[in-house]
């Protein structure tokens, strides 16, 4: 196996026996020739576009399988198997409708082919360019996938995704020099721009308008069932599945901001958020009295608990039960055997759901502020949480950005710093969680707002991105910002392991990006 895709990967380079993540190299190869095959779907769907033929059905399907493919998504090679016989029949059946389709690689030949790298170009910075190219693409695969899930689509997305998939196989009729394959990327960073505005469409408009709402971090006494991932509609159902039950529900890692939707939160029994981050699960999720349901990224190994862990839409893990079609019986029936909280326990409370409309609204506030002298500087702190000791920086960058600057956070990095107490400024949360990662799009709209009322360029704004990446959605976002034309980026803990030299030459050269160094030098650095 050689996967490189996360910030985890070992030694900075690769996993080649086991990956760090868990995924072992069956698995491993499994979603190898799982893209490849999406590969050739995606000339047999580019071919059938080209014959007037959109079928929406294939593109969600498409959305759904590269999404499988992500880290901590999909470790169970049953399940994954499925998803490669449905790709076959889908692309079998798609190419059957157009004249001149080339007929997919049948399974049992496709094990016997080596997938992994067959189709990477031997130059190193080409190489490194499709990598970015197919990381992106799984990013926006997941918004895609969850946008999709609630009823929005644009076909262009599918179209984008099925031409970056497409790109470099023998199967492409153009070919792409390296500056065509970083042509692509940032268009993979447009592209993904529409998917997640998409996928806000798709949550304000069935969930409500994200309002600020405190959460608690306390227990109640009684029956409880914990939800982590990022899908909405999976939480709606388990609540309204749980209705009259006595069960609670709990937040778990990017579903905290899920408190923030009217819709969702009006449910009584939304009880509150438990845990921090995907990677403490291991020891955060053994003393959880009920069940435990994993709708998407990130899952790690269970062992010791996992007959309490269910799983649902993309997410898989050998053993545990899979809970399909959004029933969640399973995980109810397994919440009641358990005993639940015994007591009451008040806990702190954390501010979420600072979206779009709510900073939008407090936009002539920060403007005044900024004017007035008394607000120095806006800093996004956000991204992807992880196990690596260096991401204690984003902590200690918190704790050390002066009183006169916000400070704006989003995804699962937050955890390093979501329940510090940072006071107000000029009747403003000095912390403003926007949401979940896909949230990204709200506060880069809130960005090119704040820039158009200034009247300046969204890089002359008083606003410094401070990023933690580690799976592939990462990768998408830092990909839009890129096209946007957003500079100055600080990136970290460590740079991707599939950047060549060159690229990141590029990178710098043309956007300034930059590896964290530490809390004070940034610091520094940005406030002069
Ligand atoms: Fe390694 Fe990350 Fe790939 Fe897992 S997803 S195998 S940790 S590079
Ligand atoms: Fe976290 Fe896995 Fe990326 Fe949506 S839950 S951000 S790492």
């Amino acid at each position: 196996m050689f996967c490189n895709q996360c910030e985890q990967t070992s030694k900075g380079k690769g996993c080649t026996r086991l990956g760090i993540c868990g995924k072992n190299e069956a698995v491993a190869i499994q979603q190898d020739k799982l893209v490849w095959q999406l590969r050739e779907l995606a000339a047999v769907a580019l071919m059938a576009r080209e014959a007037g033929i959109v079928d929406t059905a294939t593109d969600d399907f498409a959305f759904k399988a590269l999404f499988s493919t992500l880290t901590n998504v999909n470790f169970d090679p049953v399940s994954l198997r499925a998803v490669q016989e449905e790709c076959l029949e889908r692309t079998t059946a798609l190419a059957a409708r157009v004249p001149g389709a080339p007929a997919p690689t049948p399974l049992a030949a496709l094990d016997l082919r080596d997938t992994a790298t067959d189709h990477l170009s031997g130059d190193e910075d080409v190489r490194s360019a499709m990598q970015i190219l197919l990381y992106g693409l799984k990013g926006v695969a997941a918004y895609a996938d969850h946008a999709a899930e609630l009823g929005q689509r644009d076909p262009d997305v599918a179209a984008f995704l099925y031409r970056g998939l497409r790109a470099g196989t023998e199967l492409d009729p153009e070919s792409h020099d390296l500056n065509g394959w970083l042509g692509l990327v940032l268009e993979c960073g447009k592209v993904n721009l529409r998917a997640m505005e998409l996928l806000e469409a798709g949550n304000t408009g069935t969930f409500g308008t994200p309002v600020p709402t405190p959460v608690s971090l306390g227990r109640r006494k009684g029956k409880a069932i914990l939800i982590s991932g990022h899908d909405l509609p999976d939480l709606l159902a388990l609540l309204e599945q749980t209705r009259d039950t006595g069960i609670n529900v709990y937040t778990h890692g990017e579903m905290l901001p899920a408190h923030a939707y009217p819709l969702l939160h009006a449910f009584p029994h939304l009880a509150g958020h438990y845990g921090t981050a995907w990677q403490n699960q291991q020891k955060e999720l053994p003393d959880f009295p009920g069940a435990v349901l994993f709708t998407t990224n990130c899952i790690q190994d269970p062992r010791g608990y996992a007959d309490k862990v269910f799983t649902s839409g993309n997410v898989s893990w050998p053993g545990l039960t899979h809970c399909k079609g959004r029933d969640f019986s399973a995980v109810i029936q397994k919440a009641l055997e358990l005993p639940g909280f015994a007591e009451d326990v008040p806990g702190r409370e954390v501010l979420t759901g600072f979206g779009r409309e709510t900073l939008l609204g407090a936009a002539p506030a920060v403007l005044d502020a900024v004017a007035q002298g008394k607000l120095r500087h806006i800093f996004l702190v956000g991204g992807c949480d992880g196990a690596r000791p260096g991401r204690n920086y984003y902590t200690e960058l918190v704790e050390k950005i002066p009183a006169d600057c916000l400070i704006l956070t989003l995804a699962c990095g937050k955890f390093r710093f979501f329940d510090k107490e940072l006071g107000s400024l000029g009747g403003i949360p000095r912390l403003l969680d926007v949401g979940q990662c896909n949230d990204a799009y709200a506060a880069v709209r809130v960005a090119l707002a704040l820039a158009d009322a200034l009247k300046c360029g969204v890089n002359e704004l008083p606003l410094s991105l401070v990023l933690s990446w580690y799976e592939q959605k990462a990768v998408s976002i830092l990909l839009t910002l890129l096209a946007l034309g957003v500079k100055n980026i600080r990136l970290g803990p460590t740079l991707p392991a599939f950047v060549s030299p060159n690229i990141l030459k590029v990178l710098v050269e043309q956007w300034n990006i930059m590896p964290v160094t530490t809390p004070d030098e940034d610091l520094k650095a940005i406030l002069g």
